[in-house]
């Protein structure tokens, strides 16, 4: 668990699956990373920045461009944090600091909004899919990611491809099969919010973009990030006294555009 109080406004962004799909998703990264500076804001990258990673070492050009990026924004004077997602778990300390951000343990509590509102990547809710987290308990463990990182990166190179593979098998298996399986568990989000006090969640992984209300008692808000993909993503932008959840796109002409907030979803 992380207790915030970043420089308000917040963005958030989850589940942009860089190098899992189209150029286009990168250049609109870049556009909003630009479009943040210089300004006393923060930045929370809320998991699955990348489709895959399979540690620090392991150089792509991919990576160094993203770092660059990032980084270039952290001089500007915006904090940026970031959250493990299940694609992405192995990022480490120099990734991290070559990004000028800070790894954070979710769930992150920011305490200078009102009400506080909490964030988590999403996989933690979903726990439906018992399979899935049977290896999320096993792959955060010290040990495991000890032994993997450990590996030769041929080998780490192979088993990143497998393990995209394979959760891509999983997740049609999922659709197929249960569709709720890939969604969280109203269960596993009351015990998060009864937790800690929440009357207002974020997450992503589901890529089930939507603003859900009473979903723990009365006056209680989940609020769900879209993934990114093609040329468009999703922005939540948390100020002290209020949240919005916005899509942005990039023309072929490279320009950003927002669209209007989202409205809740009636229940
Ligand atoms: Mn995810």
């Amino acid at each position: 668990m992380s207790t915030l109080k970043p420089h308000l406004p917040l963005y958030v962004i989850a589940d942009l699956h860089l190098g899992g799909g189209a150029p286009a998703t990168e250049t609109l990264f870049y556009l909003f990373l630009e479009s943040l500076e210089p300004e006393d804001n923060s930045l929370l990258i809320l998991g699955d920045l990348f489709e895959v990673w399979t540690g620090d070492d392991i150089q792509s050009s991919l990576a160094s461009r993203v770092a660059g990026r990032l980084n270039r924004l952290s001089q500007t004077g915006t904090e940026i944090f970031f959250v493990h997602g299940n694609r992405d778990f192995l990022i480490g300390d120099q990734f991290a600091k070559s990004a000028g951000m800070t790894l954070l343990d979710e769930p992150i509590l920011v305490t200078n909004a009102s009400p506080t509102t909490g964030f988590v990547h999403g996989d933690c809710l979903c726990t439906a899919d018992e399979k899935f987290q049977r290896f999320r308990k096993k792959s955060r463990s010290r040990a495991w990611q000890r032994r993997v990182l450990s590996l030769p990166r041929f080998a780490r190179r192979w088993l990143g491809q497998f393990a995209r593979w394979r959760s891509q098998q999983h997740g049609q298996e999922n659709i197929k099969q249960a569709p709720q399986m890939g969604d969280v568990t109203s269960e596993a989000v009351n015990r998060l919010m009864t937790e800690h006090s929440l009357t207002r969640l974020v997450h992503g992984h589901t890529h089930r973009l939507g603003i859900h209300v009473n979903v723990n008692g009365p006056e209680t808000e989940r609020w769900v990030l879209g993934d990114w993909h093609d040329h468009a993503g999703s922005v939540l932008i948390l100020t002290e006294s209020g949240l919005t959840l916005h899509g942005i796109s990039v023309t072929p002409e490279k320009t950003m555009t927002w669209s209007e907030p989202l409205q809740a979803l009636a229940h």
